[in-house]
């Protein structure tokens, strides 16, 4: 039998936007199945189709209601469940952090095209100057909202909020990329890198990559 709440997500190593909602589950023990699709293989359009209007991941369901989308998820979520505990409950702050969701969840085009969540990598890092601009632009959110709101704790906003579950996998990319940071903005970052959550996710980015690599091995020495 399906579980009340089910997320639709894709590959640990690349699926940031899965990353997302899984986190804020997590973070704030709500019980879920998790339906995962392999987005690299040719049958993923199939099964995408299957649970997904967009045809991308996440999608949430949920009984008869079915979300899809980040953001919306993560709305639904705190409402449906966490009595608004997903945002700051200031309402100076929450206005803040929703104005940064919003740029992190629209915005960065160069960023995420040209240093895209891959968990499993340590890359070179190359930037243009469209991509020096989002990376400073980062920088400049993280440490600013830790010293402008960051009271309260140690997260952007003090406690963890949806805001921290958007940042975590520009945390990522940021590391695996080796992206020079401030010093306010590189806590932020190895604090998100040592929620246990994320380091879950990414301990089983590891174990996906490991069996796609014998998968590989095992078909090259069956040809
Ligand atoms: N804005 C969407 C982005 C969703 C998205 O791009 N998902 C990717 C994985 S991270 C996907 O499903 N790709 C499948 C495909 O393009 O075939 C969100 O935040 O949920």
């Amino acid at each position: 039998m399906m579980h009340e709440l089910n997320l639709v997500s894709g590959n640990r190593s690349i699926s940031s936007a899965s990353l997302t909602p899984w986190l804020l589950l997590k973070q704030f023990g709500l019980g879920f199945n998790e339906i995962s699709i392999d987005l690299l293989r040719d049958d993923a359009i199939e099964k995408l189709g299957w649970f997904s209007p967009s045809l991308k991941v996440p999608v949430l369901i949920h009984e008869d209601v079915k979300v899809w989308d980040a953001l919306p998820i993560c709305e639904y979520l705190n409402e449906s469940f966490l009595e608004g505990r997903g945002w700051p409950t200031h309402q100076k702050k929450r206005a803040s952090a929703r104005s940064v969701c919003a740029e992190l969840h629209g915005d960065f085009s160069a960023f995420k095209q040209q240093w895209p969540m891959q968990c499993h990598l340590r890359l070179v890092a190359r930037t243009d100057a469209a991509l020096d601009r989002e990376i400073a632009r980062l920088d400049s959110m993280m440490s600013c909202c830790r010293r402008k709101y960051g009271d309260g704790g140690d997260y952007l906003f003090g406690q963890f909020s949806i805001v921290d579950a958007f940042m975590a996998p520009f945390a990522i990319a940021l590391d695996s990329h080796g992206a020079q940071l401030t010093a306010p903005a590189a806590e932020y970052c190895q604090l998100l890198l040592s929620n246990p959550y994320v380091l879950e996710w990414l301990y089983e980015a590891q174990m996906e990559q490991k069996q796609t690599h014998n998968s590989t091995v095992k078909l090259a020495k069956a040809g």
